[in-house]
């Protein structure tokens, strides 16, 4: 069976400028809460690297994107890092020399006709911000769209698709929940406060980029992650599953497309003393704002059952957990190389579930990749990486992608996590991602992969 896709398809990758570009002296940039906290902390990072080593994309632009051009892309996702862009991130004063530099990087991506699609947000809150209090700060939110509507003026001409956040769940697991972010607390309340500013913010900067009537559209990338309850005829795991999938994903897929905040989880948040401060004026906001199309991420699925054990009583207050209980499903098929549990399925239920419940939302796949430790074991005579079960992961959720679109799907592109291999917060270069292999022993030296080559092929064909 031959699988083709519409046509003008987005083929492509996903990165991210705190993940690749790299910290230079010289050029003025600011601190991020990332570079901040790797030389607080540095033995939370994976054998201690810090995001000062990068894929250099800072310095290799020129040739990455021809090695985009190379491995088949018509499109790609990096962000404009808030540090980098702002030589004073509280009073918007911009540093030319970053403005001079995205510049580039956005010529020479139209110049090899590869469309840019730029997200202004990737978990990189500039430090003089976070001792703010970053996210929890409504101040904080009036500064990022100061420096969305820098952004606008500066690049809208030639971007024609923008992002105002990517995953803006994850800040609020890693920096309030979980310890994977700084400010590593654990207050779910505070955390819930983050989550409507980043809400808020989003609209703020899409009625801005709506009012500037630049030709474009705008949206934003949200990581949703279907979530199955242990057992579909029970009432109480269903329920379970239900609060998973509202505050991970329908507490931003909500605002973003429909212009209000869940009402299961507005009664819980009320029922908990976790209601977020508010304005009528803001609400108003985020219901007059909307999305013109959306970013979907998709690694895996989550799964959850009625909590069993008893509700924990710890002195930092509750967490999401103390309402459900994760199912560990026994002979779920998980990848080898990383411990995430692959269901091709999920990218298709969550397409069709936009379908069905979010109007057919216009949306493309902006991550699905595969982690693999210890990549370097594929090198083949030739020193090329033979990653098959690269290729057979993209492959499956492909053919899922297909699959939806037959069934009326409005989805419009796929991009792999990610181009050429890179830093991953604090799991550094623990996980290897890219259609492009990065030596960091020889100079960040590139070679394409197998699944690169693979990946020309099927864009060049529309198809497989
Ligand atoms: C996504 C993020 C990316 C990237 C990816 C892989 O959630 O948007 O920034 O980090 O996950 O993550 P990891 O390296 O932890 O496997």
């Amino acid at each position: 069976m031959t699988y083709q896709f519409p046509e003008n398809f987005w083929w492509g990758s996903a990165a991210s400028g705190p993940q690749t570009e790299g910290v230079f002296a010289g050029d003025n940039k600011e601190q991020s809460i990332w570079d901040f906290w790797y030389d607080a902390a540095p033995q939370k990072f994976f054998n201690q690297v810090g995001p000062d080593k990068t894929s250099q994309f800072y310095q290799k632009y020129k040739e990455d994107i021809a090695l985009m051009k190379a491995t088949g892309h018509n499109s790609f996702r990096t962000s404009i890092q808030w540090s980098r862009l702002m030589a004073n991130p509280l009073t918007g004063e911009v540093n030319q020399t970053a403005v001079a530099f995205y510049n580039q990087v956005i010529d020479e991506l139209i110049a090899h006709h590869i469309e840019p699609f730029i997200n202004l947000y990737h978990f990189d809150m500039p430090l003089v911000l976070q001792a703010k209090g970053g996210w929890e700060n409504r101040d904080v939110v009036e500064l990022y769209v100061q420096f969305a509507k820098t952004c606008f003026e500066l690049f809208g001409d030639r971007v024609k698709k923008w992002f105002t956040h990517n995953e803006p769940i994850v800040p609020v697991e890693g920096g309030y929940l979980y310890g994977w972010h700084y400010p590593d607390k654990v207050n779910l309340k505070a955390g819930i406060q983050v989550l409507y500013h980043e809400v808020l913010a989003s609209a703020k900067a899409i009625a801005v980029y709506h009012s500037m009537g630049l030709a474009g559209e705008i949206g934003i990338i949200l990581n949703l992650t279907p979530t199955y309850p242990r057992d579909a005829q029970n009432e109480a795991d269903v329920k379970a599953a239900a609060f998973v999938d509202g505050f991970f994903n329908r507490s931003f897929l909500e605002p973003s497309v429909k212009g209000y905040f869940p009402a299961d989880m507005v009664a819980w948040a009320k029922g908990n003393d976790l209601m977020p401060q508010t304005t009528t004026e803001d609400l108003a906001v985020i219901s007059e704002n909307t999305v013109d199309l959306l970013g979907v991420n998709y690694y895996q699925p989550r799964r959850a059952k009625a909590k069993e054990s008893v509700l924990e009583s710890r002195p930092e207050g509750l967490l999401p957990e103390d309402f459900y209980d994760v199912y560990d499903m026994p002979d779920k098929k998980m990848n080898p190389y990383r411990g995430w549990e692959i269901y091709e399925k999920g990218i298709y239920d969550t397409l069709i579930n936009l379908k069905e419940n979010y109007g057919n939302i216009r949306c493309f796949i902006s991550e699905n990749g595969m982690g693999v430790e210890g990549e370097e074991r594929f090198v083949n005579a030739q020193g090329m990486i033979e990653d098959d079960y690269r290729i057979e992961f993209v492959t499956d959720h492909l053919k899922w992608v297909h699959q939806a679109i037959q069934e009326g799907s409005n989805v419009q592109g796929y991009h792999m996590w990610t181009c050429m291999d890179n830093w991953s917060w604090l799991n550094a270069y623990k996980n290897r991602y890219g259609f492009i292999a990065v030596d960091l022993d020889n100079d960040a030296k590139r070679t394409i992969k197998k699944s690169g080559y693979w990946f020309k092929t099927v864009s060049d064909n529309n198809g497989f």
